[in-house]
């Protein structure tokens, strides 16, 4: 696949290029800030629309990470991905090009406008569920890198044109050690997703992805952000909510009242369950990404 604007000598896309693509990094163009900086829409010469990340402080642990996502994600390839065409590195302009996501982040569909939540019917939710399981699954377990992301979260999930979900931003990824397990110096994440033992000790496994996994399974069926959401003053977050209804037999009031009726409840209560697995406070309790498929698939029994 030849795009316009990469060099295949060098393997870079030219600034030049990037530049046209964005139309000057124009404003109306830009998609958002991430985690790095501006992420701008463009569209190459041929019609392929892209979306570039700028990284925007000069900061060393900025350049660091951004020069771990392009060695990281490079040598990633899998449907639950998102695609990372090239990048451009010219005087000090960092830019990273991927495939350009029609319908933008998880946590933009699911807690923006109304109309974006329209989309969001049963059946793609559970197809956006086990697709990121599918790709924590490839990271964790099939690629060769052997990868813990560290901040999967609503808004790094991307959605292509069809509603299939892509996990993004692999800036915070970190190789996974031998036993699996990894120390980290720096702790990085999102509050209301990170794992406890990892927002508390640093403590980090591939485990800590899982839990996150659970809290965005719990917002994609209930539609409402772990930490925004606060049923009453005795509650601080989402989960919390849901330990309480598990407790008192009623856990399918979780389910978003947007769905109305048609959703199929067997499926609505594995996903829970599956969730509430996922978000164990202990990591040791937690599944593996390959059994949460499997258990999504309802090719196993979900015990509590
Ligand atoms: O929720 P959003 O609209 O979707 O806001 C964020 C923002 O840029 C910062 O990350 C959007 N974004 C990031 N990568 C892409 C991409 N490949 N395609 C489309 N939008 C993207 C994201």
């Amino acid at each position: 696949e030849v795009l316009r604007g990469f060099d295949l000598q060098t393997g870079f896309f030219r600034f030049k290029q990037m530049k046209a693509a964005t139309n000057n990094f124009d404003a109306a163009n830009k998609l958002g800030e991430g985690g790095f900086g501006a992420v701008y829409k463009g569209e190459l010469l041929d019609g392929t629309f892209i979306a570039v990340k700028q990284l925007s402080s000069k900061s060393k642990q900025g350049n660091r990470e951004f020069v771990n996502e392009i060695g990281m994600i490079s040598a990633l390839q899998h449907p639950n991905l998102v695609k990372l065409y090239g990048c451009c590195i010219e005087g000090n302009q960092l830019l990273l090009v991927y495939e350009y996501m029609a319908n933008n982040s998880l946590a933009h569909t699911l807690f923006g406008p109304e109309e974006g939540l329209k989309k969001l019917d049963w059946r793609t939710r559970q197809k956006i569920c086990v697709g990121i399981a599918r790709g924590l699954v490839y990271l964790h377990e099939e690629s060769a890198l052997k990868i813990v992301h560290r901040d999967i979260k609503t808004n790094n999930i991307l959605l292509d044109e069809d509603l299939n979900p892509k996990i993004s931003d692999f800036g915070l990824a970190k190789l996974d050690e031998e036993e699996k397990t990894h120390i980290s110096t720096r702790v990085a994440g999102t509050i209301g997703y990170m794992a406890p033992e990892y927002a508390l000790w640093g403590y980090l496994t591939d485990k800590a992805d899982v839990y996150s996994f659970g809290v965005v399974a719990l917002e994609l069926l209930s539609g409402k952000n772990n930490i925004k959401y606060r049923p009453n003053e005795n509650f601080v977050c989402l989960l919390d909510w849901a330990l309480v209804l598990q407790q008192k037999g009623n856990l399918m009031e979780l389910v978003d009242p947007k769905l109305g009726s048609q959703f199929n409840k067997e499926e609505a209560m594995r996903m829970i369950k599956v969730a509430l697995l996922c978000a164990n406070p202990s990591p040791a309790l937690r599944p593996t990404m390959s059994a949460v498929v499997s258990m999504l698939e309802g090719q196993t029994i979900v015990h509590e």
